[in-house]
């Protein structure tokens, strides 16, 4: 299970106070109160999206606090409220209250939407407290505070992209690269023996984007009839968006061809049978530090010819995988836009 977190702390604003104040206009000797009442403090909401996948936004920024009500005036002027705050959560997001660990909520469809602070009420002015027998009142009330409580998030993940290849091709390497999981990472095939997660995040706050990126264990030729590790694990990936195809092209795979490297891990896929092998894909030639050039080069005929976008990287020196996270995240961006239901339905891993 992986499952994503964050602690978030909110304040709602606290209310306005209530005014004293009495009229003095110049033909009324002795003008009754006039204090208005404060304003209400701004609320602060909660709402699942479907254009959020991650709880990252929340790592950066965990704090939030919505607007006081402003204070009643004379004249019978009531403050003005705070402005509310709304907090966007992917959907499969479930809350809890942190202090007793209780499930406040679990956002289970797009667009539900809840108050998770309450705004403190504004306090009453002097007007409100005039009777008949008690007609110049000094009294008032104070704005009451705003709630102020301790959430925390969690969000089974689901891959937006699969990273595919043979073993020790480098996947594991690149998303310890792209995210701070940090799985094991050793010079033989067969490092990864189980799925591992993480997010990766592009661009600056407020406007990053995120995903979530599998990294799974090697494919070998034959994979499908039980070679190797098998196929068993495709299944993490047979509902990400898109796959991330990384080829060898340096001489450490001891494999003379590119492509037929390309061909045979297309044909596990394929073999598979959940139509991985339509999935839209990005082509990645990793370890370009020690490349060979015919390798990258035949590759590159290959991919233009395949009409396949094609990164070359190096996992281990960094070149062209800022280049290639931002690709990543432009693709998922577009899938979901054209397949917005993939996802909805998918078993969370
Ligand atoms: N020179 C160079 N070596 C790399 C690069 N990326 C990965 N390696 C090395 O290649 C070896 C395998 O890397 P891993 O990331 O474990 O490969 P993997 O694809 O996850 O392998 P499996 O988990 O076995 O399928 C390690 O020794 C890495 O240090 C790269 O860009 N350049
Ligand atoms: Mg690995």
């Amino acid at each position: 299970m992986f499952i994503d977190e964050a602690k978030i702390r909110v304040k709602a604003g606290d209310g306005g106070n209530g005014c004293v104040a009495f009229r003095r206009e110049k033909f009324v000797p002795r003008g009754g109160p006039s204090g208005g009442d404060g304003g209400k403090g701004g609320d602060i909401f909660m709402e699942s999206s479907e254009r959020h996948n991650t709880l990252v936004h929340f790592r950066f920024n965990p704090e939030y606090k919505s607007q006081r009500g402003r204070h009643g005036e004379g004249s019978n002027r009531t403050g003005r409220e705070g402005e509310d705050i709304l907090l966007k959560v992917p959907v499969g997001t479930i809350l809890y209250d942190d202090e007793t660990g209780e499930k406040v909520h679990d956002f289970s469809q797009p667009d539900e939407r809840i108050v998770i602070a309450r705004g403190g009420r504004g306090g009453r002015g002097n007007a409100q407290f005039a009777t008949s027998t008690h007609q110049a009142p000094r009294e008032f009330e104070p704005g009451r505070p705003g709630e102020e409580r301790v959430y925390r998030l969690e969000l089974k993940l689901l891959a937006d992209a699969g990273l595919v290849g043979y073993p020790n091709v480098g996947k594991s390497t690149l998303i310890s690269r792209m995210s701070a999981a940090r799985p094991k990472i050793a010079d033989y095939p067969f490092t990864t023996l189980e799925p591992n997660l993480g997010v990766a995040v592009v661009g600056q706050a407020p406007d990053e984007k995120s995903f979530v990126v599998a990294d799974i264990p090697g494919l070998i030729e034959g994979a499908h009839t039980g070679s190797g590790l098998g196929t068993q694990f495709l299944r993490h990936i047979e509902r990400t968006r898109l796959l991330v195809h990384l080829v060898d092209v340096s001489d450490s795979s001891g494999r003379p061809d590119p492509v037929k490297d390309v061909e045979v891990i297309n044909g596990e896929l394929a073999s598979f049978g959940a139509g991985l092998e339509h999935k839209p894909t990005i082509m990645v030639a990793s370890k370009i530090d020690v490349a060979n050039k015919e390798k990258l080069a035949k590759l590159k005929r290959y991919c233009k010819k395949q009409g396949l976008e094609l990164f070359p990287i190096s996992a281990v020196t960094g070149q062209g995988v800022e280049e290639l996270k931002y690709a990543i995240a432009e693709r998922v961006e577009e899938v979901k836009r054209e397949h917005p239901t993939l996802a909805a339905d998918a078993e969370r891993l």
